[in-house]
């Protein structure tokens, strides 16, 4: 058995930045870090990677490079938590013991969820998702040899990390076909598992607008559950909540010339699950190309854990970052229950409060009298291949935009924020534990007289 002041596990967005700043203030031999992968990943770069605007090694930077000389890295997974004896067990047999406990496991994503994914994924060149490295550029190879037909983005209706990344990439498969001459080809359908296509009013006014003048189809509470990629069809279900009657199913095929559309028809019946959620219809879909966002969760580890809730989430206060049961036990990220989109931007904002409970538990003083996130998260709707929206927003789903502009329009200062600035910022503070977000520029831009 080891000890240390202070156990990390995860060296993602969250992890690797608490781990440089608890290094930085409490020196050598303060933290221990569990983390099993060799490389750490700027995951937001993989929609760039999907258009073909930036390489995908440049998303990935070895993990020695980035974690601080003064914490012991233990290269493997955390196999249980041990909350009640201050104990984390790892699969390499340690045992480390913490005064204080912060977790950033993030997602995991659950490709067999969806029936044949992993065979499409892994069979099907026209098949893509920018949600991992593996597979992140087969979207650019998807986006140059599709022809035409039905290009298919699809979102499941269970929290994913960037909730609008599986729009974004939609949008640049517009603006490649347009530039390219195929836009008259291609019927591009977004069939997204929930009942909006983005969460905050605001956007969602604009988003809608941008699928309409583009002639993009957008299916709501439409859910993939299964790839056959050998007839390249993708088999959706039209969910709807707590309605007793099975209602006239209307997913769209779009507008365009020659939809194709193969078969379907299939009423199942009954409640799935013992739950309000009624399958209204099943419909197969023939696709030339799909990007899919498969389901994802927090690892097995945590969702079995004591710092776990029933829905799999690690429990805390969602304004100081600390656990619901554990008062040594902090959680950052992805992986936590705390209600806001989930996102790098918002890991960042954690990191500046979760310094703050810290320091106020090792005072004994209460973190809800120095600590509170607002929820504040944000989310780049890259739009083109030189527009993004530059959403913004908090728990309340009330826009909380850093520009003192109007950050609903499409602006091209915006995708250079997140093309080229965005990388800098990432590399050179983040993950040292040195930018807490942009709340600081927010009152500065805006005189300190709103927000
Ligand atoms: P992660 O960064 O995912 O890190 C989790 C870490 O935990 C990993 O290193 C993993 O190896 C480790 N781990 C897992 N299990 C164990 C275990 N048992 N033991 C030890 N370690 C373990 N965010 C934005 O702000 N803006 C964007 O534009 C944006 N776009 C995105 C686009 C895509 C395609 C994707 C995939 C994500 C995007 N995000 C964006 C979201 C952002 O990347 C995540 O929200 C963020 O990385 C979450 O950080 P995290 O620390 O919670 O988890
Ligand atoms: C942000 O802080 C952040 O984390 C580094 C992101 O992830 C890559 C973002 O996408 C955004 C938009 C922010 C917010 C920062 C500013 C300057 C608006």
């Amino acid at each position: 058995q080891k000890e240390y002041q202070f156990v990390v596990v995860g060296a993602g967005s969250g992890g690797m930045a608490m781990t440089n700043a608890i290094a930085r203030k409490f020196g050598k031999g303060s933290v221990a870090v569990v983390e099993p992968h060799d490389i750490h990943f700027y995951q937001p770069m993989w929609t760039l990677v999907g258009g073909g605007i930036k390489k995908k090694e440049e998303s990935a930077r070895p993990m020695s490079s980035l974690l601080p000389k003064d914490a012991d890295w233990f290269q493997t997974q955390v196999s249980k938590f041990d909350p009640d004896n201050n104990i984390v067990q790892t699969a390499n047999g340690d045992a480390l013991k913490y005064d204080f406990l912060v977790v950033g496991v993030g997602f995991e994503l659950n490709i067999p969820q969806i029936k044949g994914l992993q065979e499409g994924l892994d069979g099907d060149p026209m098949v893509c998702c920018n949600y991992s490295y593996k597979y992140v550029d087969k979207t650019y190879k998807a986006f140059q040899n599709f022809k035409s037909g039905n290009a298919v983005f699809t979102q499941p209706a269970s929290p994913i990390k960037c909730a609008g990344a599986p729009q974004k990439i939609m949008y640049l498969a517009h603006d490649y076909f347009r530039r390219n001459g195929k836009l008259q080809d291609a019927n591009i359908i977004f069939n997204q598992g929930l009942p909006k296509i983005f969460g905050v009013a605001k956007y969602a006014a604009v988003l809608t607008d941008i699928c309409k003048q583009r002639g993009i189809t957008v299916n709501l509470n439409t859910n993939l559950v299964e790839v056959c990629h050998d007839k390249r069809q993708a088999v959706f279900q039209k969910v709807d909540k707590g309605t007793p009657e099975f209602v006239t199913y209307e997913m769209r095929y779009g507008k365009r010339k020659n939809p194709i559309v193969c078969g379907g028809g299939q009423r199942s019946s009954g409640v799935t699950g013992g739950q309000t959620l009624k399958t209204l219809l099943t419909r197969y879909l023939k696709y030339e190309m799909m990007h899919v966002t498969p389901k994802m969760s927090p690892p097995d580890v945590l969702k079995s854990s004591p710092l776990a809730g029933p829905a799999g989430f690690m429990t805390v206060n969602q304004h100081t970052g600390q656990h619901t049961k554990y008062p040594n036990v902090m959680g950052i990220g992805d992986c936590t229950d705390i209600p806001t989109s989930k996102t790098a931007a918002a890991v960042a904002a954690q990191t500046g409060i979760l310094k703050k409970t810290i320091q106020a538990i090792m005072n004994n003083h209460d973190p809800a009298k120095v600590a509170h996130y607002d929820g504040y998260t944000s989310c780049p709707l890259i739009t083109g291949y030189n527009s993004c929206v530059l959403a913004e927003f908090d728990f309340d789903l009330n826009p909380l935009e850093t520009f003192p502009i109007d950050q609903g329009k499409e602006r091209r200062t915006m995708f250079h924020l997140k093309k080229d600035f965005m990388p800098q910022l990432y590399w050179n503070l983040m993950v040292k534990g040195l930018w807490n977000g942009p709340g600081i520029v927010r009152k500065l831009a805006h005189l300190g007289f709103s927000k």
